[in-house]
């Protein structure tokens, strides 16, 4: 079997790359993936020194290229990844998220319909639902919760989901859709939470927590997301969308309190600063459809995979603090200035 991976240099896409790879010792990866600020070949220094596994650089939104591409490999499967990720960078510049998320994802699906009807992956987010009242722990996001977005980038996954059902539907391409909650785990660029907190406490710098951090995100460590993904591709149902998620919601407040606990640093660093835009109150999946028909359930507990992704982030100081010392400081410094 031959997998495209695109956006395999970023953080959920090369922790999937080396999931792939060891579970299917015969499958060959080819990764695709532009290297924005967010994509990092380091992140793939184990994976190239694989047989297995070539790596390309290129633009999901690039016709040209991705049909040059697909005429020199014969893939079975596509798993899209690349996207651009972070909200606050969608309210400073939603552009380049409505060119890569949505218009990178027909270019996928029209070199998919071209080379054979390739059965293909969308790799979305709980996002794409819009939030959810602080004071009704009971309500979840289910597969048929409406979508309702929130922010540039939340629009522009959803418009590449109602994309990727119109292929569906109009040309019977085979697709899939995952909706996944937020994850966490090694290589998380840090520019999103935990990863920006952990780096920030281990420097003592302020840790800036929007409006009064009572905002819930519901995590999910990013190997169980692999998982899902796997299993999904391999044995969900063409034309479906499964939504992935452990039943782990917690405060922004809290999870900055936990890495504070755990690195020893006083929470005398947390400084509230002005809230983020349209800023979504809370975020919760219902993940009983990928349980009941496909048996998925995640194995790690957040207990457990906080303190390995700290773990991971103290003995990878060298991956994060070359990031973090380039153009990212000029980011942060712009982003945060007025906050
Ligand atoms: P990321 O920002 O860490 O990585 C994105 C990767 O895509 C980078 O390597 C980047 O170089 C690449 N890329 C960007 N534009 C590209 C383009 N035009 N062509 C080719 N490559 C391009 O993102 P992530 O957190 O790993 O998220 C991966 C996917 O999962 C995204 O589709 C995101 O919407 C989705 N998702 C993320 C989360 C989360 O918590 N991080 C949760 C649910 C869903
Ligand atoms: O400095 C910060 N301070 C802060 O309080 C940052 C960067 C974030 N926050 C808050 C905003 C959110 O409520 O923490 C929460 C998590 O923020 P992010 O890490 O930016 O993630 P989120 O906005 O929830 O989106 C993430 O999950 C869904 C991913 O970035 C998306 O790609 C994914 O689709």
């Amino acid at each position: 079997m031959k997998v495209l991976v695109t956006g395999g240099a970023g953080f959920i896409g090369s922790n999937f790359c080396y999931y792939m790879l060891e579970k299917y010792p015969d499958y060959q990866l080819v990764c695709l993936d532009k290297l924005t600020y967010a994509g990092n070949l380091s992140t793939l220094s184990r994976a190239l020194k694989n047989k297995r596994f070539t790596f390309e650089k290129g633009d999901i939104a690039d016709k040209k290229f991705v049909d040059g591409l697909f005429t020199r490999h014969k893939f079975d499967y596509v798993i899209n990844f690349a996207a651009e990720s972070h909200v606050d960078r969608s309210i400073e510049n939603p552009q380049v998220f409505l060119v890569t998320n949505i218009i990178g994802t027909q270019v996928l699906m029209d070199a998919c319909r071209a080379n054979g009807n390739i059965r293909f992956h969308q790799v979305s987010t709980d996002e794409v639902y819009g939030d959810l009242p602080l004071d009704r722990p009971d309500l979840l996001f289910t597969e048929q919760t409406p979508i309702h977005t929130s922010s540039p980038y939340s629009s522009s996954k959803a418009g590449a989901d109602l994309l990727v059902q119109a292929y569906h539907r109009t040309f019977n391409l085979p697709v899939t859709i995952s909706r996944c909650s937020n994850n966490y785990g090694p290589y998380h660029f840090p520019e999103k939470l935990i990863p920006l907190m952990i780096s920030r406490a281990l420097a003592n710098q302020s840790l800036p927590v929007y409006g009064d951090g009572k905002n819930v995100r519901d995590w999910l460590y990013v190997d169980d997301h692999c998982s899902a993904v796997d299993l999904i591709v391999h044995q969900g149902t063409v034309g479906e969308v499964y939504n992935v998620g452990g039943h782990n919601e917690m405060t922004n407040l809290d999870i900055v309190k936990l890495i504070l606990a755990q690195l020893n640093k006083p929470e005398s660093l947390i400084t509230f600063v002005s809230d983020r835009k349209g800023h979504d109150l809370r975020y919760a999946i219902d993940p009983s459809k990928i349980h009941a028909q496909l048996g998925w359930l995640p194995k790690i507990k957040f207990k457990d995979g906080i303190k390995m992704t700290i773990e991971w982030y103290l003995n990878n100081k060298k991956w994060w603090q070359e990031i973090i010392s380039g153009a990212y400081k000029n980011y942060y410094d712009t982003m945060y200035k007025n906050k």
